[in-house]
C-alpha cells in the first residue's frame, strides 16, 4: 500500500496487559503506524497454547482490540484483526512445520520456561508456538516486526525458516527484522527487578495492569523493590530495581533516561517512587476510560473486525497460494 513498507506484531489475549506490554510494544506500534504498513493481531490461537478459560478469552480479546484503539492505534491506518478469523495462519503453520526441526523447538527459552511453569501441559501447541509466530509474520511478508526483548529469539527462528524455504525453493518470503527500542524494550518486575514484568506473573504487586486503578498503581509503585545507596542513577547491574523505575518513567514521561536523572538528582527514593507511579496512571487514566467507552459498542468493534479479517485474508491468501504453488499443491 502507496509504496510504504509492512510491518507486523501481534499480542496474545492473555490476561490484561501490563506497562511492561505497553512499553515494549504498544507505544512503540504508535510511532510507527504513520509510517508503514501495519498489520496487528490479537494472537487468540498462540493463546490456547496454555489452557483459557472460553469466556475470559472472548472477553478479553474484545478488550484487547479496544485496548488498542483506546491507546491511539488507528483502524482506518492499521489492519487490526483476530488470528483465528484468518485461516491461513493455521494453514501455513502446517506447511512451515515441515521446515522446522523439532530439536530447534525443543531450544526455545520461552517453551522450556513455560513447560516448567505449566507441566501438566506441554502440548504440542506448546512446542510449536514459534512456527504459528513464523506464519503469521511471512504471511504478510512483513519487513519489520516491533517486539519487546524476549521475542528476540522467536524472531530470528521466523528468519531461519524463512531463509531455508527460499533456498530450496525460490524467493518466496521477505525475510523479516525484529524493531527492539533502546529504552523500553524490557520493563522489569517491581519487585523482582531482574526477572521481566509479565501479564501472568505470581506475585501480583511485582506488574503494574493497564487496567489497575490510580490508588493500585501508586501503591505498587510504592512498594517497589529499590537497591542499596541513595543515588538516583541507571545503572542496571549495580542498581536494576532504580534502573528499571527510570525506564518506566522515561517511556511514560516521554523523556530521556539522562534528563529523568537530572530531574531526580538529589531526591529521595520515596519521592522518586510516587512520582513514577503518578506519571504512570496520568498517562493510563485516559486510555481505561476510552477504552470502557469503545468496549460498550459492540457494533463498531465487529466493523473493525470484519474490516481488519478481509484486509488481512486477502494479503495472507496471496503468499499461501504462492507457497501451495511451490511445494506442489495441486490448485484448480
Ligand atoms: P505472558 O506473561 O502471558 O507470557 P507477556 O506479558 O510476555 O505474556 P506477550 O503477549 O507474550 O506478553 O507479549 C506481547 C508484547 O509485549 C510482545 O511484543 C512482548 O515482547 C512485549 N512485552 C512483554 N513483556 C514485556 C516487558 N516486560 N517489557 C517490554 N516488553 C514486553
Ligand atoms: N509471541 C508474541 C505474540 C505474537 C507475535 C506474532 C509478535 C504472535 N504472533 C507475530 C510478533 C509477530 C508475543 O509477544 N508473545
Amino acid at each position: 500500500m502507496d509504496g510504504k513498507k509492512t510491518l507486523y506484531s501481534a499480542i496474545q489475549p492473555t490476561n490484561n496487559l501490563t506497562i511492561g506490554n505497553y512499553a515494549g510494544a504498544i507505544s512503540n506500534w504508535l510511532k510507527l503506524q504513520n509510517d508503514y504498513d501495519c498489520y496487528f493481531a490479537i494472537a487468540n490461537m498462540h493463546a490456547i497454547t496454555v489452557r483459557q478459560n472460553p469466556a475470559e478469552l472472548r472477553q478479553k480479546t474484545l478488550s484487547m482490540l479496544a485496548l488498542y484503539i483506546a491507546c491511539g492505534i488507528d483502524p482506518d491506518k492499521c489492519c487490526l484483526y483476530i488470528q483465528s478469523h484468518v485461516p491461513a495462519h493455521a494453514e501455513l503453520c502446517w506447511v512451515l512445520n515441515t521446515f522446522t526441526y523439532v530439536g530447534e523447538m525443543e531450544r526455545m527459552t520461552q517453551f522450556k520456561d513455560k513447560s516448567a511453569r505449566h507441566a501438566e501441559n506441554v502440548n504440542m501447541g506448546l512446542m510449536d508456538y514459534p512456527v504459528l509466530m513464523a506464519a503469521d509474520i511471512l504471511l504478510y511478508q512483513a519487513e519489520y516486526v516491533p517486539v519487546g526483548e524476549d521475542q528476540r529469539q522467536h524472531l530470528e527462528i521466523a528468519r531461519d525458516i524463512a531463509q531455508r524455504f527460499n533456498n530450496i525453493y525460490s524467493p518466496t518470503f521477505t525475510v523479516p527484522e525484529g524493531l527492539f527500542l533502546k529504552v523500553g524494550a524490557k520493563i522489569n518486575d517491581l519487585q523482582e527487578p531482574v526477572k521481566k514484568m509479565s501479564k501472568s506473573a505470581e506475585n501480583p504487586n511485582g506488574s503494574v495492569f493497564l487496567s489497575d486503578d490510580r490508588d493500585t498503581v501508586i501503591r505498587k509503585f510504592k512498594r517497589a523493590v529499590t537497591d542499596s545507596g541513595s543515588e538516583i542513577k541507571y545503572d542496571p547491574e549495580n542498581k536494576p530495581g532504580v534502573s528499571n523505575l527510570l525506564t518506566i518513567y522515561s517511556v511514560f514521561a516521554d523523556k530521556t533516561i539522562p534528563e529523568a536523572e537530572a530531574e531526580f538528582a538529589g531526591k529521595g527514593y520515596g519521592d522518586f517512587k510516587l512520582a513514577v507511579g503518578e506519571v504512570v496512571s496520568d498517562r493510563l487514566a485516559p486510555v481505561k476510560s476510552e477504552q470502557a467507552k469503545i468496549l460498550a459498542d459492540r457494533e463498531y468493534l465487529n466493523t473493525v473486525l470484519k474490516n481488519g479479517a478481509e484486509r488481512a485474508a486477502h494479503t495472507a491468501g496471496r503468499t499461501l497460494s504462492k507457497v501451495y504453488k511451490k511445494i506442489g499443491f495441486y490448485q484448480i
